[in-house]
Formats: C-alpha cells, structure tokens, sequence
C-alpha cells in the first residue's frame, strides 16, 4: 500500500455495469482523494470508451498484471471475477473493496458497513468485502438500536427493485412492463417469471431449508457485520417492478422495553439515516424519493403487536448507491485515511 501522505491510484472492476458507473459517480461527487483512475472490466466490455473525471477513459480488460500499479481496487464484477482476481489484485499490492458475495463469508475478510463496524475495514489481508444490498440498509437501522438495547430477533421481508439483478434485468423489467401493456407475452430472462406487474418471492438460488441465497445472506451478514451471532434472523426476499431502491418490513424484538418515540429518537439521531414518519400526512419512506440518495430512509415506527418488546419500521435506501456503490467507497475513504493496520502490511 501507498505512503500515507500519497493520493491512491485507484481501479475499477466492472467498470461498464449499472454499479461500476455510480463507483464513479460518487468517487466523483465526494472528490475522493486519488491520483489515478483505471477503468477495467471483462474482456467483452474492454476497448469501450467512458467518462471520469471530465476525461475519456479506456476501458481496460481485469487481468492479474493491470493491478500491478494499483493501491484501491473496487470491484463489482460478479462472483467469478472477484474469486479469480481479488487474490491477484491483493497479491500484487493493492486493497480490494469487492461488492460481490464471494468473500463476504470468509473469516479473515471484513464485511463492513462504515456507520456499524468502520474498525473492521483497518484490520484486512487485502480484501474487505462490501455486504448485500439488503443487509447494508437494514443493519444501519438495526445498529443504533441494538446498542442501546439489545435485539433478539429480527424479521425482515423485502420489496427489492429491478436494478438489484443488474442493468439488463432492470431494462427487461422496463420493456416488459411496456410489452405487456401492448398485449404481448412476456419473455422472462432475468428473472425466473414475468416481473412486470408481479412480485417474485425468489432472488438468487434455493438452498437449505428452501431458503434463498438472498435470505441466507441477509441472515449470516449481519450477524457478522454486528459481531452479534446471537441475534435470530429470518428473512423472505421478494423482487418487485421498482427501478431503484430496496424496500423492507422489519420487525425487531428487543431484550427490554422500547417505545416507537424511543426508537424514533435513535434513529434520529443515527448516522446516515434520515426518518420520515408523519402518518397523518401519509409521510413515511418510498423507494421513488430514496432513487439517487446515499442515506438509509426508515419509518412506520410503530409497537410490534406480535412480539414482546417489539418495534416494526419500513426502511428504504437505494440499492446500487448506498446499497453498493456509496458503501464501497465510504470503506475506500477509511482506507485512503491512513488506516494504520493497511499501513502495516
Ligand atoms: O449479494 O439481485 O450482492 O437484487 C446483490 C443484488 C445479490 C442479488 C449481492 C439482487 C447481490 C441482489
């Protein structure tokens, strides 16, 4: 890793997707401190030419030598490519922030969320991994809570916009909708059935306990992200005909007494959030207002009728920007700020 006192030279892994554009869009809203930007992406996508910074760039294929010079690399290039190259990429220098779900999970990779565990991202082996979508919104809500009472138990059901799969599932889920308003039979790709004008309550594959992938992970990421293994998670994911923006329902039982005045008064107060709950003016949280934003929109605080100390809430947040794309570079800013177990290796 670069000196401190040194601008990174930062890469772009997957830099032609509907994430790999915003990595770029945000690095250049909050003049992240760099002092080069490579583009990369698939072999497919290289040669392609793209803005940054008020300059073309060429896209450049990921191989194992174009990391040779680089000290950040954020990826969000699929599974694949970060499995086989992350390594290469660490191996060679530079810190890895990868987006995708396959390092999450491994024990000596952080999964970080900078408003819950920011110390985790200093203490890496070249790779930090960037959480799911889902889970990143919900355990920004979750956190400021549970510190100031502990949560047991946590239901979560999701409302997940189209862009979450992609930028060709969120144009198939655009010309369906058109397609299907003209008459036509629907042609599902994407996604498993039609998304226009449904809701799919399966995102990613089954596997144990017919559970999701999605479901699972939004299980295992927090209570890793927490450092809380005790906290019971149980989640059902659903793909909705949104553009942009996760939607959640989330019920959370706690050790102690809380009332939703407390709870809206945590959330208040809690980094990155923004609450909107005023029922009688049908104010609360919608994914079309949180479209563009970098914080975690939560309300419909209310009692849980169902559980003992139980509070519900709908919390939204856009899923490519603070869902990816934002978090992946607020783990960056922690890294660029001279963490000083990165300066070690
Ligand atoms: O784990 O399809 O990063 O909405 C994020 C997008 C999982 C699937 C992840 C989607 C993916 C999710």
């Amino acid at each position: 890793m670069m000196a401190s006192s040194d601008r990174p030279r930062v890469a772009i892994v997957g830099a032609t997707g509907l994430v790999g554009e915003t990595f770029i869009n945000v690095l250049e809203e909050r003049g992240f401190p760099m002092s080069s930007l490579t583009l990369m992406a698939s072999a497919r996508s290289a040669g392609k030419r793209l803005t940054a910074m008020g300059d073309e760039h060429e896209v450049i294929e990921a191989t194992p030598d174009a990391f040779e010079d680089i000290d950040i690399a954020l990826f969000s290039a699929g599974g694949g490519s970060s499995k086989q190259l992350a390594p290469e990429a660490a191996k060679r220098g530079a810190v890895v922030v990868d987006n995708s779900s396959a390092w999450r999970m491994e024990p000596d990779v952080p999964l970080v969320v900078p408003e819950v565990n920011p110390d985790d991202a200093l203490n890496h082996n070249g790779i930090i991994a960037n959480p799911n979508c889902s889970t990143i919104q919900m355990v920004v809500a979750l956190w400021p809570l549970h510190r100031e009472n502990p949560i047991k138990r946590v239901i979560v059901d999701t409302y997940q916009s189209a862009s979450g799969a992609g930028r060709l599932a969120l144009e198939e889920m655009l010309e369906q909708s058109r397609g299907v308003l003209n008459g036509e039979q629907a042609q599902p790709s994407a996604f498993p059935h039609r998304i226009a004008f449904n809701a799919i309550p399966q995102i990613d594959v089954f596997e144990e306990d017919d559970y999701t992938k999605e479901e699972i992970k939004m299980v295992r990421e927090t209570q890793k992200i927490m450092h809380a293994p005790e906290i019971a998670v149980s989640a059902t994911c659903v793909r909705i005909p949104a553009a942009f923006a996760h939607s959640e329902a989330v019920h959370v039982e706690f050790t102690n007494p809380i009332t939703p005045d407390e709870a809206r008064d945590i959330l208040a107060a809690a980094p990155g959030i923004v609450v909107t709950d005023n029922p009688s003016a049908s104010a609360y949280p919608m994914a079309i207002d949180a479209q563009g934003r970098d914080e975690v929109f939560v309300g419909r605080i209310r009692r849980d009728t169902a559980l003992d100390n139980g509070i519900s809430m709908w919390v939204v947040s856009d899923n490519i920007r603070k869902g990816a794309a934002t978090n992946t570079i607020q783990i960056a800013e922690l890294l660029a700020k001279g963490a000083p177990a990165a300066a070690a290796r």
